[in-house]
């Protein structure tokens, strides 16, 4: 008998086939009357799997008596509720460091793109616009100081790739950390008004709800930058559209938002910002990866075997 899992989510064809190898899978997105699927399976599944973003409500985790792992595609264990799951006696894994280079890369991408309206050039040529009427000069990125609210893996991994574009890295975290040469800043306003972009690295979840507001928007100043390559949760995203309408600070590149699929929607027409949807970690290689970890996690819990990548 295969073990049963709950799907929460898609993930790439090659790990869900995986999957469905060696499991019994219930797809939750894909069920007509998700509470039907878990008053039905629910008794059965022992195990789920889902991404950072989607998580697990407690909901969910209450229909699984028999629930013991739960195995997060990504970093984030924002969305899933730790404590009640440790109660509960259910692991949690993650997927870390994998996707560490992915999001650091998208983060100097979101920087640049912002800098240098490499969005907006793009839109000007494909419109035929070049050659016809004029495109406003951008704004230069190498040398800016760049301020990293969260030193974590990828705090420190783009800190990396700003060094050589020769911009001078400060940071802001619940600590400061004796083996980096990064300037600390010991509040969040304070880094902001030190930096020329302020780059969100920091965890979500309940102790960072909304830190970056409006005195931190206000403090970036109207020719500082905001990158948010994190969880659009540490943003107060109200404050954030407010600030780019009265262009008190100059743009913004955003990966992640507060109720992720939706999206601000006058963010859609503001030059100054660049948009992705939720892609820090969307490479074939980094998902692989992942999911590679994500079954890993599932196959050691089910075969009684030390967990790769836990978390609880
Ligand atoms: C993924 C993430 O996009 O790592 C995380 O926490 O949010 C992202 O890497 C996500 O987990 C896939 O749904």
């Amino acid at each position: 008998m295969k073990p049963e899992i709950l799907l929460i989510e898609p993930m790439m064809d090659r790990v869900m086939n995986a999957l469905d190898d060696a499991y019994t899978v219930h797809r939750l997105w894909q069920a007509p009357d998700r509470d039907a699927l878990l008053r039905e399976a629910g008794p059965r599944i022992r195990g789920i799997a889902t991404g950072g973003g989607t998580g697990a409500s407690n909901a969910i985790v209450d229909a699984l008596p028999k629930l013991e792992i739960i195995a997060i595609n990504g970093i984030g264990t924002d969305a899933v509720d730790l404590v009640h799951a440790k109660e509960r006696g259910i692991r949690v894994t993650t997927t870390p460091n994998v996707l560490t280079d992915d999001v650091a890369d998208l983060g100097m991408a979101l920087l640049l793109a912002a800098c240098r309206g490499i969005c907006t050039g793009d839109r000007y040529v494909r419109a035929g616009k070049w050659g016809k009427e004029g495109l406003p000069l951008a704004r230069k990125a190498t040398g800016k100081t760049l301020g990293i609210l969260g030193l974590g893996r990828i705090g420190r991994a783009i800190a990396k790739r700003a060094a050589a574009f020769d911009m001078p890295i400060a940071y802001h975290d619940i600590r400061a950390f004796d083996d980096v040469p990064y300037t600390y800043v010991d509040s969040l306003a304070g880094l902001a008004k030190h930096s020329d972009i302020l780059m969100v690295a920091a965890s979500g979840g309940a102790g960072s709800r909304g830190i970056v507001n409006a005195e931190v928007l206000d403090a970036l100043g109207p020719d500082g930058i905001l990158v948010n390559i994190a969880r659009g949760s540490v943003v107060d995203e109200d404050a954030l559209v407010q600030a780019l309408q009265e262009k008190r600070i100059a743009g913004a590149g955003l990966d992640v938002f507060v109720d992720e699929p939706r999206t601000p929607e006058a963010l859609w027409s503001m030059e100054n910002v660049v948009l992705q949807p939720h892609r820090a970690s969307a490479t074939t290689e980094t998902r692989i990866a992942m999911g590679d970890l994500v079954l890993a996690n599932l196959a050691a819990q089910f075969a009684g075997k030390a967990l790769p990548t836990p978390v609880v």
